[in-house]
């Protein structure tokens, strides 16, 4: 029966500031409302609360899959706030519900730390987005949160209807990207399932071209073939220079796989057409969009210039005359392009006879597998080719970044997947201007970072490969002036994390997946 009293249903996994929020609510005159856990956080810190179980008469069942999936729940909310609805309510002893205040199973975070399948799939909530759609589309008459920063509105003695109809967007922007983020997983789930690669792995190795020697000069070292595969360095064609060594060989190849990476994801951006990436030691360290090479090449180097000193690079598209006329001060290890013109070329062999100039091969039958030396064996996966496009990016703050900052976030998580773990990068106006990789903690790949940026830190945004274990990282770089922090989310702290970002007025977003390279 209708009592006059307005009542709140309360259900969240992430239980931040909910007891306060009942608390606040219950000395409004509001009467709780409140499933298993979240009944005894509020309860626990003193506040009545009465049970959904007790409203609809029906226990929780199935482990906790059916707890809210009642006429008695959707009834409250879902009616017009007028006789003929109210009339029928009353005919079956449903009283409204006002107010829903739900946050969702964490699905991506159970994804995120590497949970097993059956795990996965129990975590994806029905119950909570279903009340979440029903307030909203009520919002006439419902308020609805899913968002902890949403509280406070909430308690203000009367909410406009543009706020109210503000809470319902959100709403069902929350619950559309919580569905998105689950069929990414299950899309993606077909090939990850057979995680078990085969029991026996031959491989078929030939010498492709001979180095002087390994990594150093007392190492004995060669570059070798997997089958019938066409590499874009293994099988560049060579326009000028010295003899490449092993250590090129390398480099290149991760240059080059940044480069194309970077290219394919930003050919829809017209000011983006060329990348440039200059790699030091298998990282990156300059890495630019710009409308062509010549000023991607500027940006890269001027990103760090004292790193790209004997440094390999890889454009993205052909190295004109002017291009190679502004490499003049550098000293270069290798260039490799899909193209470089006949003047450009005779102007490099010319001027810089040492350095390598390549012509990328198309690649052919490249295997799938990325493998790690072991000591009488290799620890062997599928190498991370993961793609922006598959990642569910969700914005996990009060600031949203703009359009600009989501441009270097994405730009920046392609660079810093290609760094060595613990990684971070700061990027500004597609460039890098901060680099921190194969650090043993992550808050020193973050001081890496934010030294290397100096004052371009302002207004930066931050890629970090793994989560953040505490908020140390978030409060350095917002002292710098960073604005917005891409990282996979996942971890125990993120709470803490989330809100330091809050306070501090950054904006963050998760991508839940992670790509270590160590
Ligand atoms: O398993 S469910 O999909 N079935 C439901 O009927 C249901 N109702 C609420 N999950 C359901 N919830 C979710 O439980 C909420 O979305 C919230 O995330 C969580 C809160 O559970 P507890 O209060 O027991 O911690």
């Amino acid at each position: 029966k209708q009592t006059g009293r307005r009542r709140a249903l309360l259900s969240v996994s992430d239980k931040t500031g909910v007891t306060e929020f009942a608390q606040q609510l219950a000395a409004r005159g509001w009467e709780i409302l409140s499933t298993g856990g979240t009944y005894r956080s509020i309860v626990d810190a003193g506040v009545p609360a009465r049970q959904v179980s007790d409203v609809t008469g029906f226990p929780e069942m199935l482990d906790g899959r059916v707890k809210t999936l009642h006429p008695a729940i959707h009834g409250g909310i879902l009616a017009r706030r007028e006789q003929a609805h109210l009339a029928q309510l009353d005919e079956h002893d449903i009283g409204t519900i006002d107010l829903v205040c739900v946050n969702l199973y964490p699905f991506r975070e159970t994804v995120a730390r590497g949970a097993a399948f059956d795990e996965v799939i129990e975590n994806i909530d029905i119950g909570g987005p279903a009340m979440i759609r029903s307030a909203a589309k009520n919002h006439a008459g419902v308020l609805v949160l899913v968002d902890p920063a949403d509280y406070a509105l909430a308690l203000q003695d009367e909410v406009s209807s543009a706020d109210r109809q503000r809470l319902a967007a959100k709403a069902y922007r929350h619950t559309s990207e919580y569905d998105a983020a689950i069929t990414a997983y299950l899309e993606g789930a077909a090939d990850e399932l057979p995680t078990a690669l085969p029991e026996r792995l031959t491989l078929n190795l030939t010498r492709a071209a001979q180095v002087r020697y390994g990594e150093n000069p007392h190492q004995p070292g060669a570059i070798y073939r997997l089958g019938e595969a066409r590499g874009p360095v293994l099988d560049a064609q060579v326009l000028s220079g010295k003899p490449m060594s092993f250590n090129n060989y390398a480099d290149a190849d991760a240059a080059w796989t940044l480069c194309q990476e970077l290219a394919a994801q930003e050919a829809a951006v017209p000011d983006h057409a060329a990348v440039c990436v200059a790699v030091k030691h298998a990282n990156p360290c300059g890495v630019a969009l710009a409308p062509d090479v010549k000023v991607a090449w500027e940006r890269a180097r001027d990103a760090d210039t004292l790193s790209v000193f004997g440094g390999v690079v890889a454009v993205s598209a052909p190295v004109t005359l002017e291009a190679a006329q502004a490499m003049r001060g550098t000293f270069l290890e290798v260039l490799i392009a899909p193209e470089v013109t006949p003047e450009a070329v005779a102007w490099l062999a010319e001027k810089k006879p040492d350095l390598r100039v390549l012509v990328a091969a198309q690649a052919q039958g490249v295997s799938v597998l990325d493998v790690r030396p072991l000591t009488g064996g290799f620890a062997v996966q599928e190498r991370d080719t993961r793609p922006w496009d598959d990642l569910c990016p969700e914005v996990v703050t009060e600031r949203q970044p703009t359009e600009q900052e989501w441009l270097d976030l994405r730009f920046a998580w392609a660079t810093v997947k290609q760094a060595r773990s613990n990684a971070v990068v700061l990027a500004r106006a597609g460039v890098t201007v901060g680099l921190g990789a194969g650090a043993v903690s992550r808050i020193w790949a973050a001081e890496r970072a934010v030294a290397n940026a100096g004052e371009r830190a302002q207004g930066a945004v931050l890629a970090s490969e793994a989560f953040f274990p505490f908020d140390d990282v978030v409060r350095l770089a917002a002292r710098a002036g960073v604005s917005a922090i891409l990282q996979p989310g996942g971890a125990k702290r993120d709470p803490e994390v989330v809100a330091a970002c809050n306070e501090l007025g950054l904006s963050m977003v998760f991508t839940g997946s992670r790509h270590f390279r160590h």
